[in-house]
């Protein structure tokens, strides 16, 4: 037992008996807790005097509060509950902003009849669909036996745990802790997600520690790069226009004009996959133009530090420690710690007497900076020097600026993490970090303001084995490396539509001898899965959410019954645990693994089951990212020289490398057989593969996924308006509906994430999965196809 889980929890609450608890605090006058006709709507008398005359039909209801906790924003949601069905659904009272269209389709979710019921056994093969039902107790069997014979017949190692984004919730991944009490698992290593920001920004200013959102009316210039905030963070964009009606610049680099880009007032369209020869070209403004904040640079960044010409690494004191750079001194003309007292190195020691051995990492910057000037970034981007150049110079003259970068599509490219890093150099060339009003980045939440716990107790034993990168999951797992994979265990995501490269997910599958799917709704991994269980969604789960996405830390009750016999993941794990003897980490009431994730937090269970939400930034007053140019470095200074990149064999200092598979590789035999960039782009009916089978959000935007096309591309194809069009490559083929329009590059398809099998055809079926890649990256914006007349 650890220390977290001795602590005393005075409410022992199940699943079912979870909304009882909280309803019954509001007999001591708790807010929230009530049937809605004492706290909400007014009745009819009631309402008497005020505009609202009719029946509250909902007056009867009883309130549960859930968050909502896929990857977009984490609300917390009020859900209206009759007879233990989901009624209605509103924002909750404590949220950083509206919840949107998508959380409201959560009644339409919860009340779906496509909702899984019953353990399905498959009977066909994989991909069949062609699945029988069976009991709980057949399934727990069936799950034993096959982990047993995977422990027997290559080890702990022989098993996967795979997640993905469906829940941010902290007791919903389970099955991996108990993957360490099985003695450890193969882990699936990379991001699909965001593994740009995770090595481009993440390593130079030491974390991806950067809600930024409470800065964004506040300044004065943003640039929305290669993300589409009115779909994404839609319940922030309020903001983004309140910086535009204060006198403020949106500017929005895209190939496609978005949601977003459509909104902005600059609005420049590179070709996908050349982001960071856009921002080496504004870096070079920058530079030329005298735009640099010379004084922050040399403060807060390694700019000034020596890298030894002979070495090609910086010139540490001691060669292991990387706090000892060593800057010049012009003073004593020496070398000295870039710390030392009193010292004001200078950005450049070109005219200096150590020039011959010495150069600063501010010199390797500019020039790579210095490759892009006019000519030589117009022909790569296919972007006008003078907007470039324009909106270098009006971010760097604003006030008080902000990049958003929002785990951006610029970034699933093959060179995304220098498409990031690349712009965090010109955020600290300029001194936009760390200020009010300025910044880089957005995402983040609670869990980077205060503190959080783990739920649940992991064997701190558990042996480590050599992982497979997602991008080649399929290629390797189909020849047993780096071991013979014999379970595989599949909750939160659905790989088998949103993983690179689908059709190679889906022959892995079929390789590896027993998958497990733990899911809402039949998806294409269920598919491609021997065992599928129902598992129980948002308002029928007690759940915490102390995360990455929203400042407010909620509570999920459970108070809607779920369909058929759909379990919770704790609960599923907690019996496959106790099969293998290992039930006291996962068996305790859902209280006490909440509380454990508070810990530290400064909110404790009881407030939270009170109060149903706590937003963090009430906890941290006046909480900037990187105030005043404090890094997470080991230096504390943000370190434009990075050794991460050169221990995967890339360059330390960011520049442009054009995607391999790119249309100006023309002479490329790919690309002449596959002459179009197909990019991806999420939309506001769906996150990812989620909501996607909704009848009121498939209804927002059609049954079919829409293609964007340029006339000029659809007119050598021979394809109209509303044609039914396949986009395609050697590794597969998505159809939809043809969107003949001026709004993209002309080259440049544009595909909607978030179709699987059971609706369409997943776009992943055509996605790059190119590794290693820096980073090991998600490349579906880099990705060539052709495009064909007929689904
Ligand atoms: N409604 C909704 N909201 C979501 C999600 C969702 O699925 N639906 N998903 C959430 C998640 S997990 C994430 S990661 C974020 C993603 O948030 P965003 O990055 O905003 O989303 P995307 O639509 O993937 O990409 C945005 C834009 O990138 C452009 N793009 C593609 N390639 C390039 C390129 O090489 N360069 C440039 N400059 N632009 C390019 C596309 O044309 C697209 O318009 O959204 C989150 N919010
Ligand atoms: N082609 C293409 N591929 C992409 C992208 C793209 O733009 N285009 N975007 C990439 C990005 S940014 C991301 S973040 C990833 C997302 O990739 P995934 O996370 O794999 O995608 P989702 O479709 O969100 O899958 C979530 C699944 O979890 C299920 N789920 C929801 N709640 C729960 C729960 O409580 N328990 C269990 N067991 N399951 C639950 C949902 O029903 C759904 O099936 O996709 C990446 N892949
Ligand atoms: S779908 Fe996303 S943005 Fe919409 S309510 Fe849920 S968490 Fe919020
Ligand atoms: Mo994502």
């Amino acid at each position: 037992m650890t220390k977290n889980s001795e602590r005393a929890i005075d409410a022992k609450l199940t699943r079912r008996a979870f909304v009882g608890a909280a309803a019954a605090t509001a007999a001591v006058g708790l807010a929230g807790c009530a049937p809605a006709s004492t706290d909400e709507a007014p009745t009819k008398d009631e309402g008497e005097g005020l505009a609202f005359t009719g029946e509250d039909e909902f007056a009867d209801c009883q309130l549960v509060y859930g968050c909502c906790s896929p990857e977009c924003q984490h609300h917390l949601l009020k859900g209206y509950v009759r007879d233990g069905k989901l009624v209605k659904v509103e924002s909750g009272e404590v949220n950083e902003s509206p919840a949107c269209a998508r959380g409201f389709a959560r009644v339409e979710l919860c009340n779906s009849d496509k909702r899984l019921t019953k353990p399905l056994k498959l009977v066909g093969e994989k991909g069949s669909g062609d699945f029988e039902e069976i009991t709980w107790d057949e399934a727990y069997d069936l799950i034993q036996e096959k982990i047993q014979y995977a422990l027997d017949n290559g080890g702990s190692q022989s098993i996967i745990v795979q997640d993905g984004t469906g829940n941010f919730s902290s007791l919903t991944d389970s099955m991996s802790t108990l993957g360490s009490w099985l003695g450890g698992t193969t882990a699936i290593t990379g991001n699909s997600c965001c593994a740009g920001i995770d090595s481009g920004l993440g390593t130079i200013l030491g974390s991806r520690t950067t809600p930024l959102r409470n800065e964004i009316e506040k300044a004065n210039y943003i640039i929305a790069w290669g993300n589409n905030p009115v779909v994404t963070m839609t319940g922030y964009f309020g903001r983004f226009q309140k910086m535009m009606d204060n006198g403020g610049t949106l500017c929005t680099i895209d190939p496609f004009l978005s949601e977003t880009a459509d909104k902005s007032q600059e609005w420049i369209q590179p070709w996908p996959g050349t982001d960071s020869a856009v921002a080496l070209a504004m870096l070079k403004v920058v530079i030329d133009e005298g735009l640099t904040d010379e004084e922050y640079l040399i403060a807060h960044t390694t700019a000034p530090c020596l890298i030894d010409k002979k070495t090609n690494a910086p010139a540490f004191t001691d060669a292991s420690d990387d706090t000892t750079y060593q800057v010049y001194d012009p003073t004593t003309k020496a070398l000295v710690a870039h710390d030392a007292a009193g010292v004001t190195p200078p950005l450049t020691v070109a005219d200096t007497e150590i020039a011959n051995d010495y150069v600063t990492i501010y010199d390797l910057v500019k020039a790579e900076a210095d490759k892009w000037g006019k000519e030589a970034v117009e022909a790569e981007t296919g972007c006008s020097y003078d907007d470039i150049a324009r909106i270098a110079r009006d971010y760097a003259k604003a006030d008080k600026a902000i990049i958003v970068q929002n785990m951006g599509g610029y970034q699933r490219t093959e060179n995304g993490a220098y498409a990031t890093a690349t712009q965090v150099y010109l955020a600290l060339f300029c001194g936009h970090i760390g200020h009010e009003g300025d910044g880089m980045y957005d995402i983040g939440g609670s869990a980077e303001l205060v503190p959080s716990g783990a739920a649940f107790e992991s064997n701190p034993d558990a042996g480590k084995f050599e992982p497979i990168p997602f991008p080649h999951f399929g290629e390797m797992v189909l020849e047993d490396k780096p071991t013979k994979i014999n379970f595989m265990w599949v909750a939160q995501g659905n790989p088998v539509a949103q993983m690179p490269n689908t059709n190679m997910w889906k022959k892995a599958l079929e390789h590896i001898p027993f998958v497990v799917k733990v899911d809402q709704f039949m998806n294409s991994t269920c598919l491609w899965s021997d065992l599928v269980l129902p598992n129980t969604a948002l308002f029928e789960t007690p759940n915490v959410t102390h995360s990455s996405r929203s400042a407010v830390i909620q509570i999920s009750e459970a108070g809607v019954t779920p369909p058929g016999e759909a379990k919770t993941d704790l609960e599923i794990t907690a019996e496959v645990a106790k099969r293998f003897g290992f039930e006291k980490y996962f068996n305790e009431d859902p209280s006490v693994y909440i509380s454990r994730v508070l810990e530290g937090s400064g909110v404790t269970y009881e407030e939270l089951v009170e109060k149903k939400g706590v937003n963090a930034w009430d906890l941290v007053p006046g909480w900037i990212a990187y105030k005043d140019g404090n890094f997470d470095t080991s230096t504390g200074k943000a370190h434009l020289w990075v050794q991460a990149w050169v221990d995967e064999g890339f360059p330390p200092i960011a520049c442009h490398q054009r995607p391999v598979e790119h249309p100006l590789n023309a002479d490329s035999e790919l690309a002449k057989k596959y002459p179009l960039a197909a990019v991806q782009r999420k939309t506001r009916h769906q996150v990812h593969t989620i909501f996607n089978n909704l009848e009121t959000m498939l209804s927002m935007d059609g049954h079919k996924p829409l293609i964007v096309i340029h006339p000029e591309d659809a007119a050598a194809r021979s394809i109209a308006m509303g044609d039914d069009i396949t986009v395609y490559n050697d590794r597969g083929e998505h159809s939809g509906v043809a969107l003949v329009s001026e709004n993209v590059k002309p080259g440049v398809v544009v595909l909607q994430n978030g179709w699987d099998d059971t609706t369409a055809s997943p776009t992943s079926n055509v996605t790059n999965n190119a590794w290693p890649t820096l980073g090991t990256i998600h490349c579906c914006n880099s990705t060539l196809v052709e495009v064909k007349k007929g689904a």
